[in-house]
């Protein structure tokens, strides 16, 4: 007998909607776009057919609609893995808890979920401009000191290595995307990397402005890693944290990388939007 979740645990509003999204399961498609800046999701829709569902609170935007004639969902979840977390699991369970009862449905609904965010490269040979698929995505993050999950033998390596490189007194939680959107979506214009989810935007990536970062060589240390082959190649805040909960909740996950800044040579993109709308009308057509 599945156990009742009690109003606690799971927060519904009054209207039926989950508690953060403010979304009903009936507004939600089953291919989900995800972008960190809510003003990207009008980014997106404004490709579609026809806009059905708009929904706002706090950084969580979604329009639901189609895309020549395939229905889908895009939604903005700010940045960070703590953010993340609540978005993967209140998604989860518009289509995976039943609401009313508030018990797991007996049959498990998989969503096909492509994140579309901006990334700094660790790597000269892939410039500012480039577009980066993660193969695996590492968390320097604590999200997983919480959580109990299985980790493949590569996985652990990776973050035992990381662990040592960066000298942190808890292993980084490593895990890897969906095998079957990288296969639709790592095109020839996509290069395939793997991604360093970082707890910040400044010092956790080295960046120095006032304050100086305990690892100001975190770049060097992140991109000297080599384990069987695997290397790192970027930075952002979210994907680790989508790998890790899409596993856990049996979710396929793939996370895309339009990459603005380079932290070898310095450059930025002229035009970060040109960029972004350059992965955004790919992804739109391999999702
Ligand atoms: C930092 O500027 C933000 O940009 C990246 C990082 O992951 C972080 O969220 O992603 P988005 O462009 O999707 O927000
Ligand atoms: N997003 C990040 O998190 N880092 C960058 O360098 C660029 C975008």
């Amino acid at each position: 007998m599945a156990k009742v979740i009690p109003a606690s645990e799971l927060i519904i509003n009054p209207d039926g909607s989950i508690y953060h999204l403010n979304l009903k399961p009936e507004f939600l498609a089953s291919s989900i776009i995800t972008v960190g800046d809510p003003e990207r999701v009008g980014m997106i829709s404004q490709y579609f057919d026809q806009i059905e569902v708009k929904v706002a609170k706090r950084e969580f935007v979604t329009h639901t609609g189609t895309y020549k004639g395939k229905r889908l969902s895009v939604m903005s979840t700010g940045m960070g893995t703590d953010n993340i977390e609540i978005f993967m699991t209140e998604l989860d369970a518009l289509v995976n808890i039943d609401l009313q009862t508030r018990k797991i449905k007996p049959k498990h609904t998989t969503l096909r979920i492509v994140r579309v965010g901006t990334s700094g490269s660790m790597r000269k040979e892939i410039p500012a401009g480039a577009l980066v698929a993660s193969n695996f995505a590492v968390g320097l993050d604590t999200l997983m000191q919480y959580y109990t999950a299985d980790y493949s033998q590569k996985e652990l390596a990776i973050g035992d290595a990381v662990q040592q490189s960066l000298q942190l007194g808890f292993r980084p939680y490593c895990f890897e995307g969906s095998k079957s959107l990288l296969n639709r979506l790592c095109t020839n214009e996509v290069v395939m990397g793997n991604t360093a989810t970082c707890p910040g935007f400044f010092g956790p990536q080295g960046r120095e402005v006032r304050l100086k970062p305990a690892l100001p060589d975190i770049i060097e240390r992140l991109a000297a890693i080599d384990v069987d082959g695997f290397q790192l190649t970027n930075f952002e805040m979210e994907t680790a944290g989508y790998y890790a909960m899409g596993k856990m909740l049996g979710h396929e996950v793939l996370s895309l990388n339009a990459i603005v800044a380079n932290r070898i040579t310095h450059e930025f993109v002229d035009d970060p939007a040109a960029v972004v709308n350059r992965l955004i009308r790919h992804t739109l057509e391999g999702i």
